[in-house]
C-alpha cells in the first residue's frame, strides 16, 4: 500500500484512507503488522527531529515521555491527528476486531524519546497496549552503520483481545512483570516466533495493541530515538479497575525516571 501522491506537496501529510481497512486488519492478523507507507514526508520528520534534538540538547541525554492531546496541537503533526480519514480507519479497525462500537472515539497520541542509559531501561520491556489498535510512526530510528537501531520486537497476536478488565490487569501483571526477562531470551522469541518490524520513518505501522507483546529494542545511549504513537479504543475504559492500573503504570514511569 503506498499512499504516496504525485502530486502531494513534498511537506504535506498524506491523506489516509478508511478503505485501507481490510488490507491492514489482514496484515495485522497475519503477520501482527500492517504498513501505510511514506505518510509523513521528510520535510516534517526533518522538523520534528529539530525539536526533538533541541529537547535533548536542553535537557540532557534522557528518557522523555509525553502523552495526551496537549504536546501534538498546533505541532506539524497535528493535521495527521486530526485527519478524519485516519480515525474512520482507527474506528474501523476497532469494529472489525472487536465487534462492537469503540467506547469513545478519542485518540491517545504519545511521543517517546530515547536516550542516554534511561533509554536502554526504556527499552525490551515487553507489554501489552491498553488498546484496540495502536499506530506507531517512526521520527528518528539510529541508522549508522553497526548502530543498534532499536526496532520494534513482537510476539504477534499472542493472545485474544479479553473482555473483561480484572483478568486484563492480573495478566498484564504476570506478563509485564513476572514473566518480563522471559521475553528477552532469544531461545523464548524463537520458539514463539517474534518478530523484529523494521521501522522506516514516515511509514506508519499499525498492530493489534492489546493482542500483540511488544517492546522496542535498546539502542546506543549515545544515539537518539524518537516514535510517536497513536492509541486507539480501551474497551476497559470505564472498568473501576481502570484508576488502579493508570496509578501503577504512573508509579512505575515515575520509579524509571528516578533510578
Ligand atoms: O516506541 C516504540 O517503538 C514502542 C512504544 C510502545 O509500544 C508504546 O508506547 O506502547
Ligand atoms: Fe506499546
Amino acid at each position: 500500500m503506498n499512499a504516496l501522491n504525485d502530486e502531494r506537496l513534498l511537506d504535506e501529510i498524506a491523506r489516509v484512507d478508511v478503505q485501507s481497512a481490510q488490507a491492514l486488519a489482514q496484515s495485522m492478523d497475519d503477520d501482527g503488522v500492517g504498513v501505510l507507507y511514506d505518510i509523513v514526508p521528510p520535510a516534517i520528520l526533518a522538523k520534528l527531529r529539530k525539536g526533538v534534538a533541541e529537547l535533548v540538547e536542553q535537557n540532557g541525554s534522557r528518557y522523555f515521555g509525553f502523552s495526551g492531546a496537549q504536546w501534538i496541537n498546533g505541532t506539524c503533526l497535528a493535521p495527521l491527528f486530526e485527519d478524519a480519514g485516519l480515525h474512520a480507519l482507527l474506528r474501523q479497525l476497532y469494529v472489525r476486531k472487536m465487534g462492537t462500537l469503540p467506547p469513545s472515539d478519542a485518540v491517545l497520541p504519545v511521543m517517546r524519546v530515547l536516550s542516554g542509559k534511561q533509554g536502554i531501561r526504556h527499552s525490551n520491556n515487553f507489554h501489552y497496549d491498553s488498546y484496540a489498535v495502536s499506530i506507531l510512526l517512526p521520527v528518528l530510528i539510529p541508522d549508522d552503520p553497526g548502530e543498534r537501531a532499536g526496532h520494534l520486537m513482537m510476539f504477534p497476536n499472542l493472545r485474544n483481545a479479553r473482555r473483561s478488565a480484572l483478568v486484563n490487569i492480573v495478566e498484564k501483571a504476570i506478563v509485564e512483570k513476572l514473566l518480563a526477562r522471559i521475553w528477552r531470551l532469544p531461545r523464548v522469541q524463537k520458539w514463539l516466533s517474534a518478530k523484529v518490524v523494521t521501522l522506516q520513518p514516515g511509514n506508519l505501522y499499525f498492530i493489534w495493541g492489546l493482542r500483540s507483546l511488544h517492546a522496542n529494542q535498546a539502542c546506543a545511549p549515545s544515539s537518539v530515538r524518537c516514535t510517536v504513537l497513536f492509541h486507539f479504543g480501551d474497551p476497559h475504559a470505564s472498568s473501576v479497575f481502570k484508576g488502579l492500573s493508570h496509578r501503577l503504570h504512573a508509579m512505575r514511569l515515575r520509579r524509571m525516571a528516578r533510578d
